[in-house]
């Protein structure tokens, strides 16, 4: 089994600033204010415009999936093997580039959820204060369905059984410092660990092999001897 834990960096090339780059999003926003509970609690018209904004340049039309993202839906579709694709990116690059097996540990963009029913629900406009929550009616209670420091990633209990079950962990364009993704390399026992980013990550002495260069550019030919050599 092919695990793919994807990051910023793979979404980079198609017009998404990553976070920790230089021009990326921690240089213009503090962390602490929109990346966390108590940053929404404190401001959530703040936190709310940080993703209206981000919402709606993924759905602007100027977005569209990489070489990297469709290469990896090849890997799919060909490999003859189970490809997994973990992302802790919110856009739906992925799904876009016809990738089906995608789990999203860090939520969804174009999903917001009731703070007070937990329902979770697709949404394409921007969020207020103002907005009811469509199962329960509550007013001001959606908030974006993303993961935030101090928050319980998702589907947390399938990711440790696909780490578990993997012959081959690739990850791709993450910067290997945010937990608990930084500490898959480490808990997967696949024979392969195959590292691709711009320069090495907090985490590539763990790795087997480092492929420094862009995503875009990399994983098509990665995708290539992965099929060519059925995977293994
Ligand atoms: C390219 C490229 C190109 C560029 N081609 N490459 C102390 C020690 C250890 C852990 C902790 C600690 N204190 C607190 C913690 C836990 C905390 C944490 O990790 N903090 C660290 C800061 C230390 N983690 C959490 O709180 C998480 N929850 C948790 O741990 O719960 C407990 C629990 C665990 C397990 C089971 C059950 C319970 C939650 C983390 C939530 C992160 N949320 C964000 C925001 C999501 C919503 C949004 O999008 O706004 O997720 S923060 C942000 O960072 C976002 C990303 O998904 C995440 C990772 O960033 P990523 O993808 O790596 O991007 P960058 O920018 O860092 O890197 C880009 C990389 O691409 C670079 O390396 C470039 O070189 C490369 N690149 N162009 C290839 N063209």
């Amino acid at each position: 089994m092919i695990f793919v834990l994807t990051g910023a960096g793979v979404s980079r090339e198609s017009g998404i600033p990553t976070f920790r780059d230089s021009g990326g999003l921690w240089e213009k926003h503090r962390v602490e204010d929109v990346a966390t509970p108590q940053g929404f609690k404190k401001n959530p018209a703040l936190v709310q415009n940080f993703y209206n904004l981000r919402r709606r340049e993924l759905l602007s039309g100027a977005i569209r999936p990489n070489p990297a993202h469709m290469a990896l839906a090849r890997l799919e579709r060909e490999a003859g093997e189970e490809v997994r694709i973990v992302t802790q990116n919110v856009d739906d690059l992925h799904e876009r580039a016809g990738s089906k097996n995608v789990l999203h540990m860090h939520g969804e963009l174009l999903k917001v959820r009731c703070r007070d029913c937990g329902k979770v629900f697709s949404r394409r406009e921007d969020l207020s204060a103002e907005v009811f929550c469509p199962s329960c009616g509550k007013k001001g209670a959606l908030r974006p369905h993303v993961v935030w420091f101090g928050e319980t990633p998702l589907h947390m209990d399938e990711i440790a059984a696909l780490l578990r079950r993997a012959d081959v962990f690739i990850a791709v364009g993450t910067s290997g410092t945010v937990y608990p993704a930084a500490g898959f390399v480490s808990s997967t026992s696949a024979r392969r660990k195959i590292e691709v980013n711009m320069e090495p990550s907090a985490v590539s002495s763990f790795f087997t092999e480092n492929l420094l260069g862009k995503a875009g550019e990399m994983i098509p030919r990665l995708v290539e001897e992965l099929i060519g050599k059925k995977a293994l």
